[in-house]
């Protein structure tokens, strides 16, 4: 696991136990890949994209809660914050809260390393006054911040209802430990995607021009790169559709045919329709999310939602 946090480009580290991951996944009964293997480069810059869907509406309706309620979310978690952004990708949303949140040190947390830094530092030029940090770790697992981020007042942001991609178990395992990394003046700032119709749901995920299949498509191409497999992309469809009993939205890829995967020292044979699990999408209900974070070791302070209730933005505080 990769932990420094630096001020420099370098490069990032992959996980020596990745390939391991992967195959234990694709050899489960049912086969799964961890939905952290999305996001490649090329995922990355799929999902940038999936952002700007018309069908995909948690990342604008997200920024029209913010855009709606800023100076009221700026007083509720107070300027000079270390502002810890987890899953930070392109910056983009944290930098747009800057001029509000006014936070003294910006860490920006993310897994593909190279795409952080590159934010980071275009983000110098405009915010010179800011000490800023990119910080290349696996907050999945358990994690450690290195000692150049400060102690004092930190807030971590956490949008996006990336908390939905873990099973509820797993959110409340990731709070505690952002919990034991907060100090007991720091706080939260998170988005979480609310329960809504179906039909909503299956199109954000299974949209008109392909961009989710693409995204979901992709995974196998990253796990050809990492495992020396031998994936045929063109025989694998996309499924992503809302399991409402389960209360989420699932991702699978289904195998066109039967097939054989290789890859070095292994293999799995697939029969038509078989399906690879990719990704989960909790979606919560207000009440839920609160009850959630609680578990987390979180007091939910504040809620702010739109006005079709899709989704929310909680400040909690330690
Ligand atoms: C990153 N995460 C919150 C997205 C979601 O909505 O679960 C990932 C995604 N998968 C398909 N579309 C978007």
């Amino acid at each position: 696991m990769l932990t420094s946090c630096t001020t420099e480009t370098r490069q990032t580290s992959a996980s020596a136990h990745e390939p391991a991951e992967l195959q234990a996944g694709l050899m489960a009964e049912h086969a799964w890949i961890s939905p952290k293997f999305l996001y490649d480069e090329l995922g990355s810059r799929l999902f940038e994209a999936i952002c700007e869907l018309p069908e995909y509406y948690p990342t604008r309706t997200e920024a029209a809660i913010f855009e709606r309620n800023g100076a009221d979310i700026a007083r509720a978690v107070g300027a000079g914050a270390t502002l810890i952004d987890l899953g930070a990708g392109n910056c983009a949303k944290a930098a747009s809260l800057f001029p509000l949140l006014r936070p003294r040190q910006y860490v920006a947390v993310d897994i593909s390393t190279e795409f952080v830094t590159g934010a980071i530092d275009s983000l110098r030029q405009r915010f010179g006054q800011i000490d800023m940090r990119a910080c290349g770790l696996d907050f999945s697992r358990p994690f450690t911040l290195p000692p150049e981020v400060r102690e004092e007042r930190r807030l971590y942001f956490y949008p996006g209802s990336s908390i939905g991609n873990f099973t509820p178990g797993e959110a409340v395992e990731f709070l505690r430990r952002v919990r034991a990394q907060c100090g007991d003046d720091g706080g939260l700032l998170i988005g979480i995607d609310l329960e809504k119709d179906k039909a909503v749901l299956d199109a954000a995920y299974d949209d008109a021009l392909g961009v989710t299949a693409a995204f979901n498509r992709n995974v196998l191409r990253h796990a050809n790169q990492l495992l020396g497999a031998d994936f045929d992309i063109r025989r694998w469809r996309h499924q992503g559709f809302y399991n409402a009993d389960a209360g989420r939205v699932e991702m699978h890829l289904a195998a066109c045919g039967e097939q054989q995967v290789h890859w070095p020292g292994g293999g799995r044979a697939f029969g038509d329709g078989e399906d690879i699990h990719t990704e989960n999408s909790y979606k919560y209900r207000p009440a839920g999310a609160i009850a959630l974070l609680e578990r987390g070791g979180f007091e939910a302070t504040r809620i702010w939602t739109d006005p079709e209730r899709w989704f929310a933005v909680i400040h909690a505080q330690a």
